[in-house]
């Protein structure tokens, strides 16, 4: 395969044993993981949402794509990550309250486990209260946090809030992603970092520790 657009189309079609055969393939091909996940996956994602916005996908058509493209991510994690780093420090991290989207904040938690991160993942919807309680727990250095919905971005707003509340804000690091997040809101909300992609997010990660 010399690009990868058979790739993207097995992806927007949901075809999960056609997708995890073409990222084999693509592999074999010496095609590398960065760009099979760039321009193969995390693209045909992109078309999944301008079809969804369109009108010609629905709710189930973007779920069976999702979990087409979470296989082809599965086989490229272990290209995607370096193994044997020593860890750096730890992040806790999550989607926001309201909002059920994981495949971005499961790559971003991905890579800084492969940079040597220790990471605890409390999956999606996530309360403040859960995340005041991990870093109590867990005494992380960087609290991350994702949102995809523009409905769901100030919820970001209010896990700082409470971090402020517990008395723990001095003492950890937040940042902050997502498709509809940007530099300016991250600190209009009074958060540490945004990052725009995985690496970049693992890049900010390790300016804070
Ligand atoms: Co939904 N969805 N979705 N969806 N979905 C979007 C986000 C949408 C943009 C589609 C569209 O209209 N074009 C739209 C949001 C519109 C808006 O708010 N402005 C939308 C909508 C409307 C909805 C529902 C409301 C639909 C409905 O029910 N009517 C609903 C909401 C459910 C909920 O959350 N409460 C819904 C549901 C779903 C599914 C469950 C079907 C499914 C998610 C499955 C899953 O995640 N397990 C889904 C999907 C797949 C999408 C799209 C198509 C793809 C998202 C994705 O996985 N992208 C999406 C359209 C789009 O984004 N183009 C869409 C690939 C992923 C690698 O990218 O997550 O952006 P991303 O992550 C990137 C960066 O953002 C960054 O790094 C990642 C890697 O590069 N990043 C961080 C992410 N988190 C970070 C954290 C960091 C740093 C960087 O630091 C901590």
């Amino acid at each position: 395969m010399n690009d990868l657009t058979e790739l993207q189309n097995l992806v927007i079609e949901g075809d999960k044993s056609g997708v995890e055969k073409a990222v084999q393939q693509a592999l074999a091909d010496g095609i590398s993981a960065d760009k099979i996940l760039n321009d193969g996956l995390i693209e045909a994602m992109n078309e999944v949402g301008l079809r969804f916005e369109n009108g010609d996908f629905f709710v189930p058509e973007m779920l069976i794509a999702a979990r087409a493209m979470q296989a082809g991510l599965s086989l490229l994690k272990p290209y995607l990550v370096q193994s044997g780093v020593q860890a750096k420090g730890k992040v806790v991290i999550g989607t926001v309250k309201g909002d059920l989207h994981d495949i971005g904040k499961n790559l971003v938690a991905m890579m800084l486990e492969g940079a040597g991160f220790e990471v605890i993942d409390l999956g999606t919807d996530v309360s403040p209260e859960k995340y005041i309680q991990a870093v109590k727990d867990h005494q992380v250095n960087i609290v991350g946090m994702s949102a995809l919905l523009t409905t769901t971005m100030s919820n970001m707003k209010m896990v700082i809030n409470s971090l402020e509340q517990a008395g723990l804000r001095g003492y950890v690091k937040v940042m902050v992603g997502g498709a509809p997040v940007t530099d300016a809101f991250a600190k209009e909300i009074g958060a540490d970092g945004y990052a725009p992609d995985a690496s970049r997010a693992v890049a900010l990660a390790k300016t804070f520790v």
